[in-house]
């Protein structure tokens, strides 16, 4: 048998232990998992260890953090003894991680020495629609685009990645995504690598061991899905946990795959961590939802679990993610889950607008609009609180991305009740399931300028590239 029909096997091992455990309840819960860990062992997963992406070096220019960003074609180990055809940046898939602080002035230099042009989005940044990275600052083969900037936010998880008009989609597929962390001195596991982990999660396709990014017509309609998980460049991989608390940076760095990420004994974990912000309020959660782009900052206490090992999956798919072997001893670090933040209040809107996602004529719209990067669809003015509405009458799922700034869900479905824990902080990306209604309240702040617009788009890549995206300026 081949190392993929093991696989696929293996994921309708999981489907049936997914139904196995809602037929038979929590009494077998162990018993079926047992097996299923058992036949693990026979799939040689989890001989991989994670790899953690490098911090990106940095030198000043006078008071500049200056990173330079190369994006380049590469070859990743995706599978053992063979190479795969990728992009990276600075890396053989993936980029290195950026981080930077509140306060910081950075310049990211992005040289391109891919055959293509690209561009590189800093998503969930708040910078000048000039150093946003959209459609507009398109890097051409050999050129380097510089984003510069001083860091005016709170304390985030975000990430960068290409933004081409049309080609998105592809591009990201092929590996160019990495993470940009903003930190914070809150009482967290903050030690990058050890206690502290950003973990990218993707489905992947690959034929013949390379990466098959070949959409069918449906397929671009639907979003592109299905194939391995792979985390931060490694198909199942494991971790060693070495300390009590256990920070996890999830990003759903898919093209169009939704999540519901969780651990495969209910084990349960603090979220402290949405798109934009820490949360004010840490819960206890044992499963988060995150459509492509949405992001969750987690907190695993491990404690009483040394010696063994915990395994996060994708509870809609029924698909495991990555191992975390927990060390026999652990060592202490300190997580204070009081007080993260204080959010800014949400001021009352004085203008409101709506944002309906449809179809015509094959192509994704947005209030009857595909996108056109000649037209601005919408004027927003600077310091002006607005409350803006996004409907999805549409029978499959979206969802919502404003570049800029971040907002923040008042409501979902009429009531602010069903917004959920990770949605109750600063965010940039908001799921919209078939018939779904969001209300949202955003103020556009210091930036204006009425000639650069800034983006708003489903993150559903294949649906972005066909366009169901709208631009607007800050005026
Ligand atoms: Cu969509």
């Amino acid at each position: 048998m081949t190392r993929r029909n093991f696989l696929q096997t293996g994921v309708i091992a999981a489907a049936a232990l997914v139904d196995a455990n809602a037929f038979w309840g929590e009494r077998f819960r162990g018993f079926f998992e047992k097996s299923y860990r058992d036949y693990q062992k026979e799939l040689l997963l989890y001989n991989r260890e994670l790899p953690i992406p490098a911090l990106a070096k940095y030198r000043y220019e006078e008071e500049y953090k200056v990173f330079d960003m190369h994006i380049q074609e590469s070859l990743h180990p995706f599978f053992e003894g063979e190479l795969t055809r990728t992009y990276g940046i600075n890396s053989s898939y993936l980029g290195e991680t950026i981080v930077m602080k509140k306060g910081d002035k950075i310049k990211i230099n992005y040289s391109n020495h891919l055959k293509e042009p690209t561009t590189m989005h800093g998503h969930g940044m708040h910078v000048p629609a000039k150093m946003d990275g959209g459609v507009h600052q398109v890097i051409v083969p050999f050129a380097t685009w510089s984003a510069v900037y001083e860091v005016k936010q709170e304390a985030a998880t975000n990430w960068y990645h290409p933004h081409l008009m049309g080609e998105t989609a592809r591009q990201v597929y092929q590996g160019l995504a990495g993470v940009i962390i903003i930190e914070d001195e809150q009482n967290l596991p903050k030690e990058y690598g050890v206690d502290d982990i950003p973990l990218i999660i993707q489905e992947r396709r690959f034929i013949n061991n390379q990466i098959d990014y070949s959409p069918s017509r449906m397929e671009l309609m639907r979003g592109y899905r299905g194939g391995e998980m792979v985390v931060n460049g490694a198909i199942a991989p494991k971790f060693q946990a070495t300390t009590r608390f256990l920070r996890l940076r999830l990003l759903n760095g898919s093209n169009a795959s939704i999540f519901k990420l969780g651990f495969l004994n209910q084990k349960s974990f603090y979220l402290i961590g949405g798109d934009n912000s820490l949360l004010p309020n840490v819960s206890r959660l044992s499963s988060i939802l995150l459509s492509p782009a949405e992001r969750a900052e987690i907190v695993v206490d491990l404690q009483g679990l040394e010696g063994s090992s915990l395994y996060l999956f994708d509870k809609l798919s029924g698909k495991e993610v990555m191992k975390i072997e927990v060390a026999s001893t652990l060592k202490k670090n300190i997580f204070d889950p009081n007080h993260l933040i204080w959010l800014e209040e949400v001021p009352e809107p004085v203008k409101r607008r709506k944002f309906v996602f449809g179809m015509r004529r094959m192509r994704f719209t947005i209030n009857g609009k595909s996108m056109d990067r000649n037209r601005i669809d919408e004027y927003i003015k600077l310091n002006e609180p607005e409350e803006w509405i996004v409907e999805n009458p549409m029978r499959m799922a979206h969802n919502f991305h404003m570049h800029a700034t971040h907002f923040r869900v008042i409501e979902r479905n009429g009531s602010s009740a069903n917004v959920r824990a990770w949605e109750r902080g600063y965010k940039d990306t908001v799921f919209l399931a078939p018939g779904d209604r969001v209300k949202l309240r955003v103020v556009m702040r210091d930036f204006a300028s009425a000639t650069d617009p800034y983006m708003y788009h489903c993150h559903f890549l294949e649906h972005e590239d066909n366009g169901m995206m709208g631009q607007f300026v800050v005026i």
